[in-house]
């Protein structure tokens, strides 16, 4: 029988009561399994003196994953070094954080033979391989080394960088040269794929026609699959006692002000501080707004082992400890600022409270935190979604307000803007959203890509979200 083989990093299905504080990806992920019969193959977390490529197989919340122990070495270099310290930043358009160190690269190949050699006795002959994500792109040159002949896609969550760009990596060709062993690449966004095509064609001199790169080997054919969440469950959720609950402690709490709400995993590509900024330009801007207005925004810490992420906190905790002395009153705090983690239904109820969802990422591959904005709202009385023109998800939610978030002004005029905005137009924009949402969803993203995939080579790319290909 087929079977579906999923392939990232980390390995992490929400639990069986399904409230964890899974992530984005790991919710569309567990979906894709729970829907096809396979495996969710990954790095467990943990470290050990020596890697012996030992699989643990257990079942959580309903579906089963294979975990691999890693080195400590393999952490420092493959995970905090080329994934986290030069591939994320790189990818983000800050090639001034980008470490360019060539034991991380060594680290980097070092792991995906090592998860490769793991992987590949588990696959049978009928299976179908699905790889996620920037740690993993050499993967299927790996398999295919070691004479695994299934059909492998790969799905980068992130976004593709500028070709001029791209070339600051030593190691650039090679990288992507490597993702010619696939027969399917995904992308989130045709403005992701556009990137792509322009180094395939221009650095490699390689032909893309009919949505497929021709080379020696195989046909690879790539595509722009927009990732969506699990809306309908989402909105449901947000009806449920758990974020009924949340939703009436934060009314209570609010005392007839308007809500700003950010919720963001604490890393520099989300704009966090220049929305504080922006924030307080609105202030400065428009004093009629204080005290009838303030900014909730969730950040929870990551990837706490790397330098510039200590560094961003730092710096938010200034910036917003700085605006709240300067504009709060004895019973009025512009910015509550909270770097503690919520349950999912906890963060429903918050959507809901909010009545505009700041979401102005400088840099994002989709953006699930404004899919879910839009998911959570009451549909009598919507909240407004103001959104960065940088993140994926602004190719298709064209009914937010668009915002560029590297200009406060800007950003502060649309949040001003979102804050006065009729009912009916907030219905207006949010039901054509949440049409999108709703539509696009994760099972039509995982649908779409599992059939692309499962497309015999000469065979044509289907893609969600109805955007175009690019050849
Ligand atoms: C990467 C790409 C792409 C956040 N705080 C809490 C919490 N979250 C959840 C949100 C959302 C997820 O984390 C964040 O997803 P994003 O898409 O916003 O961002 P990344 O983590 O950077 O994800 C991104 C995504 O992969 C999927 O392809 O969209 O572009 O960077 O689901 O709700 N969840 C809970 N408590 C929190 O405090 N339960």
């Amino acid at each position: 029988m087929s079977r579906l083989i999923v392939v990232s990093n980390r390995v992490n299905p929400p639990s069986d009561a399904g409230v964890g504080t899974a992530g984005g990806l790991a919710m569309a992920l567990a979906a894709a399994l729970r829907e096809y019969s396979g495996v969710w193959f990954g790095w467990s977390g943990e470290t050990i003196e020596t890697f012996t490529g030992q699989i643990s197989m257990q079942k959580i919340g309903g579906v089963t994953v294979a975990l691999v122990d890693l080195e400590e070495q393999d952490r420092e270099e493959y995970y905090d070094g080329y994934a986290n310290r030069t591939l994320w930043p790189l990818f983000h358009s800050r090639t001034d954080l980008a470490a360019y160190e060539r034991s991380f690269g060594e680290g980097y190949e070092r792991v995906n033979r090592r998860f490769a050699e793991t992987l590949a006795p588990l696959i049978g002959p009928e299976d179908v391989v699905w790889i996620h994500d920037y740690h993993l792109i050499p993967l299927a040159a790996e398999l295919r080394r070691l004479g695994v002949a299934n059909r492998i896609g790969f799905f980068l969550h992130i976004p593709w960088p500028g070709r001029r760009q791209l070339t600051t990596l030593p190691q650039h060709r090679q990288l992507v040269e490597s993702l010619l062993s696939y027969d399917l690449v995904g992308f989130q966004s045709r403005d992701a794929l556009e990137a792509f095509g322009d180094y395939i064609s221009r650095e490699l001199e390689m032909i893309i026609h009919d949505g497929a790169i021709i080379h020696d080997s195989r046909r690879t054919r790539i595509g722009a699959f927009p990732i969506g969440i699990e809306a309908a469950a989402f909105a449901e959720l947000a009806t449920q006692d758990v974020a009924r609950e949340t939703f009436e402690r934060i009314r209570l709490s609010q005392a007839g002000r308007k809500m700003i709400l950010g919720v963001d995993r604490l890393d520099y590509s989300k704009g966090l501080e220049e929305r504080f900024l922006a924030y307080e330009q609105l202030l400065a801007d428009h004093p009629d707004w204080a005290e009838r207005v303030f900014l909730l925004q969730i950040a929870t810490p990551s990837r706490d082992a790397v330098q510039a992420y200590q560094e961003i906190r730092a710096r938010l905790d200034g910036v917003s400890g700085r605006i709240n002395g300067a504009y709060a009153t004895i019973d009025w705090v512009p910015i509550r600022y909270v770097n503690r983690a919520h349950r999912r239904d906890e963060l429903a109820g918050i959507y809901r409270a909010a009545q505009v969802g700041l979401v102005t990422p400088l840099r994002d591959g989709m953006n699930l935190v404004a899919k879910e904005y839009v998911a959570a709202q009451d549909p009598e009385d919507p909240g407004v979604l103001v959104l960065s023109r940088y993140a994926g998800a602004a190719e298709q939610m064209e009914d937010a307000l668009i915002v560029n978030p590297f200009s406060r002004e800007e950003t502060s005029e649309a949040l001003g803007r979102a804050l006065a905005m009729p009912k009916r137009e907030r219905i207006t924009r949010w039901r054509r959203l949440m049409d999108g949402v709703l539509r696009d969803d994760v099972a039509a993203w995982r649908d779409c890509f599992v059939a692309a995939l499962r497309l015999d080579a000469g065979g044509d790319v289907a893609e969600g979200g109805g955007n175009r290909k690019a050849s």
